[in-house]
C-alpha cells in the first residue's frame, strides 16, 4: 500500500460537505483518507461511498470494530459493500471477532488494519497490557496492517519489532495529541493526521507544512 506523502487524514468532520469542502483543496497531495463515526452517523454511509468517487482515493473505515463474529460480519459487509477499501478492527475482542472482519473483507477484495494499542491517556489503563499480546496474534492470523501510536514511540517500535518489517503500520496521534511526525515515521509507514490539519485556519499549508517537516 502507498500512502502518498505518508499522511492518512482523518475526515473527522460532521458533514460530507465539509469533508469534500478540505478534499477539494487538499486531495492532490493525499490518496488515502479514514473515515470513521463522526461523518458516518451523522451523514451515513452515503458519505464514504461519496469521497471515494469523488476523489478516487483509498478509503479507511474507522469502526474499532468489536463485536461478537456474526455481528462483526454484518459491519464489515455493509462497510465494503459502500466502497471502503479498508477497515479498522480492534484486536482485544479476540481473535474470532477479528478473522470474521478478516474474511469478510477478504470476501469484497480489502483489507484490515488491527488496532493495537491506543494513542491516548487513558489506553495505559486496559488496553496496554494486552496490546503487544494483540500484534502477536494478528502475526499469527497472517493480518498485514497495524494501528499504534505515535505518542509513546517506545511502544510503537515494540509493535514494529513484533509484526516485522513488512508489515504496514499507520499511526495516529501527532500534532493536537502530541506525537512528532517524522519520528513517528522511523516505526511507521504513515501518519494518521486530522485536527492539526481540518481545524487549522489554512489546511493546505497545514498539510504542506508537514510534507515539508518530514523525510519522504
Ligand atoms: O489528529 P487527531 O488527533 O485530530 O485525530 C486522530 C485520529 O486518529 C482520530 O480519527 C482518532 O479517532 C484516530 N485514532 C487516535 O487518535 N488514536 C488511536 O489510538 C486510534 C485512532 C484510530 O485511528 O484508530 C484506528
Amino acid at each position: 500500500m502507498e500512502v502518498k506523502n505518508k499522511i492518512i487524514l482523518a475526515l473527522d468532520v460532521p458533514t460530507t460537505r465539509k469533508a469534500i469542502e478540505i478534499m477539494d483543496n487538499l486531495s492532490d497531495n493525499l490518496n488515502t483518507v479514514k473515515i470513521g463515526y463522526p461523518l458516518v452517523l451523522a451523514e451515513g454511509l452515503e458519505s464514504v461511498t461519496r469521497i471515494k468517487e469523488e476523489y478516487g482515493c483509498r478509503v479507511i473505515c474507522d469502526f474499532k470494530v468489536a463485536d461478537i463474529p456474526a455481528t462483526n460480519e454484518k459491519i464489515a459487509d455493509a462497510t465494503f459493500k459502500a466502497g471502503a477499501d479498508a477497515l479498522i478492527v480492534h484486536g482485544f475482542v479476540g481473535e474470532d471477532s477479528a478473522a470474521s472482519c478478516l474474511e469478510t473483507a477478504t470476501k469484497h477484495g480489502g483489507e484490515i488494519f488491527l488496532l493495537t494499542e491506543m494513542s491516548h491517556p487513558g489506553a495505559a489503563q486496559f488496553l496496554q497490557p494486552v496490546s503487544m499480546d494483540i500484534a502477536r496474534m494478528g502475526v499469527k492470523m497472517g493480518i498485514h496492517n497495524y494501528v499504534g501510536p505515535s505518542t509513546r514511540l517506545d511502544r510503537l517500535k515494540k509493535i514494529r519489532n513484533i509484526i516485522g518489517e513488512d508489515s504496514f503500520l499507520i499511526s495516529p496521534g501527532v500534532g493536537v495529541q502530541g506525537g512528532d511526525p517524522q519520528d513517528t515515521l522511523e516505526f511507521a509507514n504513515a501518519i494518521i493526521v486530522g485536527r492539526s490539519i481540518y481545524l487549522d485556519n489554512d489546511p493546505v499549508n497545514a498539510l504542506n507544512s508537514i510534507i515539508d517537516s518530514i523525510e519522504l
